[in-house]
């Protein structure tokens, strides 16, 4: 994935015209796209290797199963063209080492989400996730732009794996302060993909994402 703009599209929408229109609108902006659950259950997992011709995909499945499955899950994603997948951690190692076979390390493990309720079960555990992320062999991290400290203090345990950050916009963060903190990438879904012109709004992220370099 290039490190260019610093943006992975958070492609959350639920019809290919809208995906496929979005992703013409701001493949100049964005790094990678990231698919989730609502985009595959709408369109069909084909999707995949349809955007993957364009951007870089991230399969956003935060898989959370026991090693077989979660083996079976990345096995599925990364032939359809995914260049990496995002897993859960609180499985534990032994999951988390199956992902990260299947993806030859190409995995993000999720530590302290985003949301308020992120607080509740994912915080108080974030620290040990980032070190089970690094000793499993993970490529980075998932870390909330809502709380850009949490990216500070988690960057300090990774060392040099990958942050990558949701939460810019919708959920109140600010891109130029997760960049600041220590994510190398911004997650960004609704203040891109419902603006009135997705490529304005890509774009006015990319120049603050500038802002905080
Ligand atoms: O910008 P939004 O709020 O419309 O979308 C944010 C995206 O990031 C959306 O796809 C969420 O599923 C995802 N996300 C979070 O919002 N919070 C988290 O803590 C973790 C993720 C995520 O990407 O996990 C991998």
């Amino acid at each position: 994935m290039q490190k260019k703009n610093r943006i992975i599209l958070a492609l959350d929408v639920t019809s290919r015209a809208d995906a496929m229109r979005i992703v013409e609108a701001v493949k100049g902006y964005v790094d990678a796209i990231k698919i989730n659950w609502p985009l595959v259950l709408a369109t069909g997992p084909d999707i995949i290797r349809e955007m993957s011709r364009v951007k870089d995909v991230i399969c956003d499945f935060k898989i959370a199963d026991i090693p077989n499955t979660n083996k079976l899950i990345v096995e599925q994603a990364m032939s359809r063209g995914a260049s990496a997948v995002i897993c859960h951690g609180f499985t534990g190692d032994d999951s988390v080492k199956a992902c990260v076979d299947a993806a030859k390390g190409q995995v993000f493990v999720v530590t302290e989400m985003s949301h308020p309720g992120g607080k509740q079960f994912t915080a108080p555990v974030a620290d040990k996730l980032a070190t089970l992320a690094k000793s499993a062999g993970a490529r980075g991290i998932v870390a909330p732009a809502t709380r850009p400290e949490r990216i500070a203090a988690l960057r300090k345990i990774i060392g040099g794996l990958e942050i990558i950050s949701p939460g810019v916009g919708a959920q109140g963060g600010k891109a130029s302060d997760a960049i600041r903190a220590g994510a190398d990438y911004i997650i960004v879904g609704r203040a891109i993909y419902d603006a009135p012109d997705p490529g304005g709004a890509a774009k006015a992220l990319a120049d603050e994402v500038k802002e905080g370099m």
